[in-house]
């Protein structure tokens, strides 16, 4: 691994449930070195936000947790976690060399699109002591060499997208050397440049859009993202509204 300390310890799995739930409960009893890297080429009961489920081919994609201790941030600016996490996985995927010809976007607040199809998503899990973050676990599935997908989940993959097979291996160091760069610059407080980094990649800024509020459609513009990650929704009337994450969805 080229990187200082994100993957330097690894952990592989033949095959587990979930990567972060084996990260969270490997954490209750061993002190886990920062950067330490959890993978398995089967995860069988992978997660998404909120009781979502992650799926995701065995042998065939990315299925990762990534232990930080982010013990810098306050709980008000932990969204940089999200920020950050979702920058390294859109550099990854700018890496390859036809990636000027896709689309890349972060879809607020973490997922990485490709031609508007969903390539990668992210699942942060912190533990706390007091208001502090004491470990914060980051799990990324990016679908890699995955061809077949259930059509209802608007999903892509690097081999889909290239007609190339990707060696899993390779992706997730280049994985762990963007992360690495990127917690480098939060932990130097380059705020304002990640702010405007993740602005640049975000998916339908300034346009608009049909999201569903309180059970309601309401065609609506994304102005921003604000500093703790709420998303900043403007209607026809100029009136400006922050929803989080479980007051709001997309609507495709
Ligand atoms: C996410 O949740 O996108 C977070 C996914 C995180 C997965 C990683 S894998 C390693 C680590 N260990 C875990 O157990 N999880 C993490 P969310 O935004 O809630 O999106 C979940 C939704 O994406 C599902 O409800 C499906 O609609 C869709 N989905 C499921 N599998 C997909 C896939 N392979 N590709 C694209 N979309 C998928």
């Amino acid at each position: 691994m080229e990187t200082l300390f994100i993957g330097s310890n690894t952990i592989f799995l033949d095959e587990v449930s979930s990567t972060n739930s084996y990260a969270i409960e490997l954490l209750k009893n061993v002190n886990l070195a920062e950067g330490t890297l959890i993978f398995t080429n089967n995860q069988t009961q992978g997660k998404g936000q909120r009781g979502n489920k992650w799926n995701a081919e065995p042998q065939s994609n990315l299925t990762a947790s990534i232990v930080l201790k982010p013990s810098f941030l306050t709980s008000k600016n932990q969204f940089y976690l999200s920020k950050i996490t979702a920058l390294s996985c859109y550099d990854v995927m700018a890496e390859f060399k036809e990636a000027s010809q896709f689309d890349i976007k972060i879809k607020w607040p973490n997922d990485i699109l490709v031609n508007q199809k969903k390539i990668g998503g992210v699942l942060i899990e912190n533990t706390y002591s007091s208001e502090k973050i004491n470990f914060s676990v980051i799990g990324i599935g990016l679908n890699i060499n995955q061809i077949n997908f259930a059509p209802e989940l608007n999903a892509t993959s690097l081999k889909q997208l290239t007609n190339k097979e990707f060696d899993l291996n390779m992706v997730l160091q280049q994985l762990c050397k963007r992360l690495e760069v990127n917690y480098l610059k939060l932990r130097n407080g380059k705020f304002t440049e990640i702010d405007a980094n993740y602005l640049q990649k975000l998916f339908a800024i300034n346009t608009w859009r049909t999201f569903e509020i309180e059970k309601e459609l309401k065609l609506l513009q994304l102005k921003t993202v604000t500093e703790e990650g709420f998303l900043k929704l403007e209607n026809k009337q100029g009136e400006v509204f922050n929803y989080e994450l479980k007051e709001v969805k997309w609507v495709w």
